[in-house]
């Protein structure tokens, strides 16, 4: 694996390339090959102008929830509402930051989400009948995104080890494979290059005693609302302690399996993306430094506070023990 050399002098905004350009040229080089001076590339803009045309279409209704208000941590400022919702990664909607909140595609009501694989009891759960008739849980936690930016997110939701033990796990059970729906028409990056050259449907996995950890979060609501559709609509998991590519959004299947699933990131770059993903300020990715983030707070976007990254993420008291004996330079 390469590891780039920390620099002295701290990281800017532009030293980080958002990962949709860069893989963005990669398909560019590719397509290149079918003959350069015939073909007419559209810009990114091009062709997300060609992918929108529902531009006008009312954005998602979202609706107040049940839930349980957490304690305001005293060390965590939150991040604004509207940059919460309007700052996203998810690439099925677009891959420049504010693509998400404007495609009106995804239509997350109903839902099912399967419960399945190593279990003694797999189900189908009715996802909008879970959301009315629980009492949520609100869970504040920081959001390491994997390209050098934070936020502090109040999410609504239930522990996932709640929902994996309904099923009861058989001892074949190591590990839990998630999946994104998979649905060109409600997610059109499924269909384009507007997706970033990722294969759909976005995966992602956890080790089972990761998955059971009691900060492992699947989330419904986002400030006490249901999630807006580019935040992961109707539900999606949050796993604090790792890069926030694992949490994968809108999900469709939760299967446990004996094996290391596959997951999104890692099958496109596997020397810059592993299976464990956990924030670690030491270990720096190929292309950056991790050891610093852009906390995306109050005032403009690039004006934000550059504060050092913590390891785990700041939950290193809850978490570290999992991985006892694992050097993590190797497991990254
Ligand atoms: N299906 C899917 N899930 C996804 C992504 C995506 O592109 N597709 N992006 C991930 C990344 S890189 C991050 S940082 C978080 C962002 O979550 P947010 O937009 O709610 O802050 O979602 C993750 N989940
Ligand atoms: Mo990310």
């Amino acid at each position: 694996m390469l590891i780039k050399r920390r620099t002295a002098h701290p990281l800017t905004e532009q030293d980080v390339t958002p990962e949709a350009v860069y893989q963005d040229r990669r398909l560019i080089l590719k397509g290149l090959g079918l003959g350069a001076a015939t073909l007419a590339f559209p810009t990114q803009a091009g062709v997300l102008d060609l992918l929108r045309g529902k531009e006008d279409a009312p954005q998602l209704a979202t609706k107040p929830l049940n839930s349980k208000p957490a304690e305001r941590p005293a060390n965590l400022v939150l991040t604004p509402e509207e940059k919460a919702t309007s700052y996203n990664n998810f690439y099925e909607l677009g891959t420049d930051k504010t693509d998400p909140a404007r495609a009106h595609y995804l239509k997350p009501e109903p839902w099912t989400l399967k419960v399945e694989g190593e279990v003694a009891k797999p189900f189908t759960l009715d996802v909008w009948d879970l959301i009315n008739k629980t009492e949520l849980e609100e869970r504040i936690y920081r959001l390491r995104c994997v390209e050098a930016w934070s936020m502090v997110l109040p999410w609504n939701g239930i522990s996932l080890a709640e929902l994996i033990r309904r099923a009861e796990p058989t001892s074949r059970a190591k590990f839990v494979a998630f999946e994104t729906l998979f649905d060109p028409k409600q997610l059109p990056g499924q269909a384009s290059s507007l997706g970033g050259g990722i294969e759909y449907p976005y995966v992602e996995g956890l080790r089972i005693d990761e998955a059971m950890h009691p900060l492992s979060f699947l989330a419904m609501g986002l400030y006490g609302k249901t999630l807006p559709a580019q935040n992961g609509a109707p539900i999606r998991l949050v796993v604090p302690w790792k890069y926030g590519f694992k949490s994968i959004k809108s999900i469709v299947s939760i299967r446990l399996v004996e094996e290391m699933p596959p997951t999104t990131w890692n099958l496109l770059a596997p020397n810059e993306y592993g299976f464990y993903a956990n924030v670690n300020p030491q270990v720096d990715h190929p292309r950056w430094s991790q050891a610093s983030e852009r906390f995306i707070g109050e005032g403009g976007l690039f004006g934000a506070k550059r504060q050092p990254t913590l390891m785990f993420n700041g939950y290193g008291d809850e978490v570290a023990s999992l991985y006892q004996g694992m050097d993590l330079r190797q497991w990254y």
